[in-house]
């Protein structure tokens, strides 16, 4: 049954119906198959709400309530067993009730900004798209209008964070060939048919991201400041102390960037579909003219500070690299050392090399002193090529922020 009442923008500040328009196609009841009858019936009582002729606070207050305990339920749900087997109709649940629960501290007028931007955020981190991106709109429009509340005083008086060059001094033996103005068809010729690695300059620099609007932690930071990320804690992922916490870009920013040597581990906003989450930042960037089939990339964000690494791994897609803030060494060995390398047993990282690079061990591991690599510091503007298979060992030598393009 489709409902045929009005949804009430009136409930909202204008700013924010304009947003919500999309909520006018709310069907209800709710009737998931997967889903047990008590939650259909929890969300269904969510949805009427905004339907509703009169609507008192208790009636929002009690919405809150109830997605509260529609996303204490589905969290349980979706973190019992693994997540890729996790019911779609879970994942589209939870992020209906952040929508109901978000909604409703929306049209609670004293409802704290910073709760309702992290209500988004985990809407669509953990859920399902919904109504044209509807969590995403919401959250992109309250953040900017706490980025606007902020006095300019308080943003000019913060730490500025500098980048400069550090890799002045350090010797490559194998450098990874460099072009300039390469064509399309010269790039699929000599080096994406050869499955050879390549950097390419001037392909990236017109991006706003290094002219009109020029990034820089503390750039990321204004635009991205209230938005929850998920953060790796540790300094690999295949250390045993590795874990991921949630976290605003604020929080990681002053604690893993700015105050990086009072804590113990290192932060870092990992291979993170960002621009899904934040497609506003995605108007500094565009798709680098050499992807081949430009219907299916995956784009991910690498964020962090000097130290980040990422161990010594291949990826089954083509990749282009793009480093847009500071520096990364980054070491490339093709597919045929693979017999060198050491790949892990373990199905879950069988893409990665159980040679530590940092500290090889030979005893262990003694054909690797036989690989053959190259080698690079990747600096802003440059667009580094990583064929299908190709292993790489990545190193920030500085604050760092590099976006990947998978096809
Ligand atoms: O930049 C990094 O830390 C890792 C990048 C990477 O592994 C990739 O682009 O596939």
């Amino acid at each position: 049954m489709t409902t045929n009442k009005n949804f009430r923008f009136d409930l909202f500040e204008s700013s924010i119906a304009v947003v919500l328009h999309d909520c006018s196609y709310i069907n209800l009841p709710f009737e998931l198959s997967g889903i047990n009858k008590d939650v259909n019936e929890l969300l269904t009582s969510c949805g009427n709400i905004f339907f509703q002729e009169n609507i008192s606070k208790t009636d929002l207050l009690q919405c809150i309530t109830h997605s509260k305990i529609v996303l204490d339920i589905t969290w349980e749900k979706m973190n019992t067993g693994h997540w890729k087997d996790v019911d779609a109709d879970w994942r589209y649940v939870y992020t209906l009730a952040s929508l109901f629960k978000v909604l409703c501290l929306l049209a609670v007028k004293e409802s704290n900004k910073i709760d309702i931007i992290k209500a988004c955020d985990m809407g669509l981190l953990m859920g399902a798209p919904l109504m044209k991106n509807i969590l995403s709109k919401i959250a992109s429009k309250i953040s900017l209008m706490l980025v606007n509340e902020k006095s300019q005083d308080v943003v000019s008086k913060a730490k500025k964070v500098k980048v400069s060059s550090v890799s002045e001094g350090l010797l490559l033996k194998y450098e990874v060939k460099e072009e300039k103005n390469l064509s399309q068809e010269e790039f699929l010729e000599n080096y994406l048919r050869k499955s050879c690695p390549v950097i390419l300059n001037d392909s990236i620099k017109n991006w706003p991201a290094f002219s009109s609007r020029p990034w820089s932690v503390d750039y990321v930071l204004e635009k991205a400041r209230y938005r929850t990320v998920p953060i790796e804690i540790g300094s690999k992922y295949t250390d045993d102390n590795w874990t991921q916490k949630l976290m605003t870009v604020e929080e990681f920013v002053e604690k893993y960037i700015k105050h990086k040597s009072q804590q113990k581990e290192i932060g870092y906003l990992a291979q993170h579909s960002l621009f899904d989450q934040i497609p506003e930042l995605f108007e500094d960037i565009e798709l680098p003219f050499y992807i081949t089939n430009k219907n299916d990339v995956d784009i991910s964000v690498y964020f962090g500070p000097g130290g980040t690494i990422s161990p010594l791994h291949f990826d089954p897609k083509f990749n282009l690299l793009a480093q847009v803030i500071g520096e990364k060494y980054i070491r490339l060995y093709s597919e045929d050392q693979t017999k060198y390398l050491y790949p892990r047993h373990n199905t879950w990282l069988s893409n990665t090399s159980q040679v530590d690079l940092d500290n090889p061990d030979l005893d262990s591991f003694p054909l690797f002193s036989q690989a053959t690599y190259q080698e690079c510091v990747l600096k802003p503007g440059q667009l580094l090529y990583i064929p299908p298979k190709c292993w790489h060992y990545v190193r920030s030598l500085s604050n760092s922020l590099s976006i990947s393009f998978w096809w």
